[in-house]
């Protein structure tokens, strides 16, 4: 949480650069990280000198309980955009890029005369830096997915369906007290280990097959997200040979941090170049890692075209994989947190589990 003067203080350049007389924060998690408030409608409204919380009856008492220090205000039975063209009449009003162009017409239907200008990421680079707080949090949903896949292993075994272990890594997430599962959980196995995204599916998992798992849950709001890769058997030569590819390349990825690399596309850069020396590089196709937080996917992003750097507190994954389309597929992914060191947060181990 932020506090309202606080905000007010932090957005004051951007807000001035932009000429902007209110700034209205829209994206959910957005305004979940500055106020506190869990419900799914609300809006921050940021000015020179004040900033408020909005929501509509739903949420009023939910709001005056969760958002400490800040003036909750109600929006009975007209629009924002109507309520701020009544009362505040902004000339020029910052949005989020978040906002729909549809959002954007309607809003427009009552602030004729508003300049709308789209401010991008103002409080997602806010969000980067964790406090002990969220990494607290962070941590919790890291434990509940870890202890949960490692009672799942029992279960893994030929004649079951990706579908169901993804159902049971769920629940066993649920039943530990996970609010919810932080994406659909990538349960993929034999050939479909190859597809990056291989959402579970029906198919059974037969034996000597390789069983992609990529899963994460969510506690108070905050993710956690883990790739392992299980055998059903011993493991070949080759897909040791991958593995050690992937695990050499993550580790050389943590190495350059450890040195002091702070660019996201030199780290992503970095492990690339690993899986080139192994011959792999046209199977590795998607970024290194991304920031973990209120979402799944947010700041930094660790991939060749990002600008995005590594700052002291960002909590991230490393994620190298490598995909032999229509044979198998091997990513391990791990969570870190950079706190003048950098310390890797995932506890299981990274081999490929022999079942
Ligand atoms: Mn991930």
């Amino acid at each position: 949480m932020v506090k309202p003067s606080e905000l007010c203080g932090r957005l004051k350049g951007i807000m001035e650069e932009k000429g902007l007389d209110a700034l209205l924060i829209s994206k959910i998690e957005n305004v979940r990280y500055l106020t506190g408030f869990t419900g799914t409608s609300g809006f921050v409204l940021v000015r020179e000198d004040n900033a408020l919380f909005i929501t509509d009856p739903r949420y009023t008492q939910q709001a005056k309980r969760e958002c400490e220090g800040w003036e909750v205000f109600e929006l009975k039975g007209k629009r924002l955009s109507q309520w701020m063209a009544e009362t505040i009449a902004p000339k020029r009003l910052g949005v989020e890029q978040w906002l729909t162009l549809g959002s954007l017409e309607r809003m427009k239907e009552h602030l004729k005369d508003t300049v709308f200008v789209v401010v991008f990421d103002v409080v997602e680079n806010m969000r980067v830096s964790k406090t002990e707080d969220e990494l607290k949090m962070i941590k919790e949903a890291l434990r509940i997915a870890e202890e949960s896949f490692k009672e799942l292993l029992s279960l893994v075994k030929p004649g079951v369906s990706e579908r169901d272990l993804a159902l049971e890594l769920e629940w066993l997430m649920r039943k530990k007290g996970a609010e919810a599962v932080s994406f659909s959980i990538i349960v993929a196995s034999g050939a479909r280990s190859a597809l990056p995204h291989g959402v579970a599916s029906g198919k059974v998992i037969e034996p000597e097959e390789l069983v992609l798992f990529d899963f994460g849950c969510v506690h108070r709001g905050y993710c956690s997200d883990i790739t392992r890769v299980v055998k059903l058997g011993k493991v070949s030569r080759e897909e040791k040979r991958v593995w050690q590819a992937v695990v050499d390349a993550s580790r050389a990825a943590v190495e350059a941090i450890e040195n002091g690399e702070r660019s996201c596309s030199r780290v992503h850069k970095t492990a690339e170049e690993v899986l080139s020396k192994y011959g792999y590089n046209e199977y590795f196709g998607h970024g290194l890692g991304h920031g973990v937080g209120l979402e799944i996917h947010e700041k930094p992003s660790l991939s060749l075209l990002s600008e995005d750097s590594l700052v002291d507190g960002c909590v991230f994954t490393v994620e190298p994989g490598v995909y032999l389309p229509g044979r198998f597929g091997i990513r391990i992914e791990d969570m870190f947190y950079l706190k003048g060191d950098l310390v890797r947060l995932t506890s299981l181990h990274s081999e490929i589990i022999e079942l």
